[in-house]
């Protein structure tokens, strides 16, 4: 694999009303969050690929998580849909943009009674594993592999249980390397690789992105910097802490392809 693009998104001052779980974390500081998506923007051009900035969407609180209106495959594009009703506009506006690199013949989309979220697809060569979720369900799954099957790609289903998205627990490193934290640790869908386990006080960081042979690690989880380094690979720590309040990490915040 060799990422050439990554599309993000700019952070809308109505973050601080997106979704979250742990609203004990408090709001997202918008300042600090566009500073620390600065950051990613640059982190990620370190890695040689060529960043789309889209702009800021007040109407979707969210909609800096782009990882989770569209996938992108080295086949095509699927459009998804949203699992959750105050994101689901969101597919609307990520369209366009993935449009930009694919023709209209690699561009499929997941239809409603299917939901799903992009932040439940891992991508491990031409195989995707999808998390069932709050967010991704049955029907959403299904229409996926089908679209998946028709480019010779294939999928599998993992059941979640405690996490929003299957990314949220565990991320695939390449050369075979797995970041696994909480459930994803005993799941039998991933013994086959070399997992590296995240102790529970820096789960967050399970969601790190691997990026043209560079890892790209949230700023403060010393235990995983530290793994990812001895697995053999160059790191850029970047400061999430805003994103981490409305659930979102590093893998959320951009498409790459
Ligand atoms: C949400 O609940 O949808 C957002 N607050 C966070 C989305 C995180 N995205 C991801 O894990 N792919």
């Amino acid at each position: 694999t060799k990422f050439t693009n990554v599309i993000v998104r700019r952070p809308a001052k109505s973050m601080v009303e997106g979704i979250t779980s742990a609203p004990e974390l408090g709001k997202p500081d918008y300042e600090l969050a566009c500073k620390q998506h600065d950051d990613y923007i640059a982190a990620l051009k370190d890695c040689g690929v060529e960043v789309t900035v889209l702009p800021a969407l007040e109407q979707f609180p969210d909609s800096c998580f782009v990882e989770d209106p569209a996938v992108i495959t080295r086949c095509g594009a699927i459009i998804t849909n949203p699992g959750a009703a105050s994101r689901n506009g969101e597919k609307d506006e990520i369209e366009p943009a993935v449009r930009q690199f694919f023709d209209d013949s690699r561009v499929k989309h997941i239809e409603s009674p299917g939901t799903l979220d992009g932040g439940d697809v891992m991508m491990v060569g031409d195989h995707f594993y999808v998390g069932r979720s709050a967010r991704t369900n049955e029907e959403g799954i299904r229409q996926f592999f089908e679209i998946l099957e028709g480019w010779g790609l294939e999928g599998s289903e993992v059941p979640l249980e405690h996490v929003l998205h299957l990314k949220t627990g565990v991320n695939y490193l390449e050369d075979g390397n797995m970041l696994v934290s909480g459930e994803f640790v005993t799941k039998p869908d991933f013994e086959q690789y070399h997992r590296i386990e995240i102790p529970e006080d820096e789960a967050y960081a399970a969601n790190c992105i691997w990026v043209n042979g560079t890892v790209i690690v949230p700023e403060g989880y010393p235990t995983v910097l530290k793994a990812v380094q001895d697995a053999g690979y160059e790191t850029i720590t970047v400061d999430t802490s805003e994103y981490r309040k409305l659930d979102g990490g590093l893998s959320c915040l951009s498409l790459r392809f």
